[in-house]
């Protein structure tokens, strides 16, 4: 069905390059059919629309959307220490994440071997954060606590950071409202909102460089 309510986007008028940017998306395993359309919506608007190196789209998935907040915040951490880190070897060798007794949380799990190691470590700290997920209304109130306690929780990740982490949460009635806004429903009159997130990620990456 189409919504007719649907809004979708105004680019900026200025190209946003999120050539120098590395952003980190995650994503529920919930809903994942639907997900994995909003995460390619968004990967396609950084690399082809805003010139975000492919390699610089980095993508980790965690199970339900109540996770989203948390997961965001420890990946954040981790890549800060790790550019830091990467920052301290060429001047001194200081192993914070190994002082601080932390391990990377990644759901990929890699061994750490020594090049591995150094490699990511040069990596920079993530620019922003996409977080996305799909919550459908059921029959209890389970989906009002969790949209809450996701909204807030995103929110107050990107505020004490300081990193912008937009909120790429559908919180649908139901699957046919969810497949629409993924730009999947069967008419093909939907609009994938994952396109506006990834746009959304580099304009508030940028911020940070504007000069007032
Ligand atoms: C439990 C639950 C329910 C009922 N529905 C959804 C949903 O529609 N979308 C989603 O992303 N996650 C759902 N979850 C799982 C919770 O987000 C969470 O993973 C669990 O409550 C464990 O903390």
């Amino acid at each position: 069905m189409r919504d007719d309510n649907h809004q979708g986007l105004e680019p900026s008028t200025n190209l946003q390059d999120g050539s120098n940017l590395r952003i980190l998306i995650v994503h529920t395993r919930w809903n994942l059919h639907i997900v994995q359309g909003l995460v390619e919506g968004a990967k396609k608007a950084m690399i082809e629309q805003h010139r975000v190196k492919p390699d610089n789209v980095v993508i980790e998935s965690v199970p339900g959307a109540y996770e989203l907040p948390f997961a965001a915040k420890k990946f954040l951490e981790v890549s800060q220490i790790r550019a830091a880190e990467g920052a301290n070897d060429l001047m001194g060798n200081v192993n914070l994440l190994g002082d601080l007794n932390l391990t990377s949380p990644t759901a990929s799990a890699k061994p750490t071997t020594p090049s591995s190691t150094s490699s990511t470590r040069s990596k920079q700290a993530f620019d922003a954060v996409i977080c996305i997920g799909v919550l459908i209304k059921g029959s209890t109130m389970h989906f009002e606590y969790i949209c809450e306690a996701v909204t807030q929780g995103i929110m107050r990740v990107g505020l004490d950071s300081g990193v912008p982490v937009i909120f790429g949460v559908l919180t649908c009635l139901n699957e046919e409202q969810a497949l629409n806004r993924a730009g999947m429903d069967e008419a093909g009159q939907g609009h994938n909102h994952g396109l506006d997130w990834g746009s959304g990620a580099v304009e508030m990456a940028l911020l940070k460089t504007r000069s007032f």
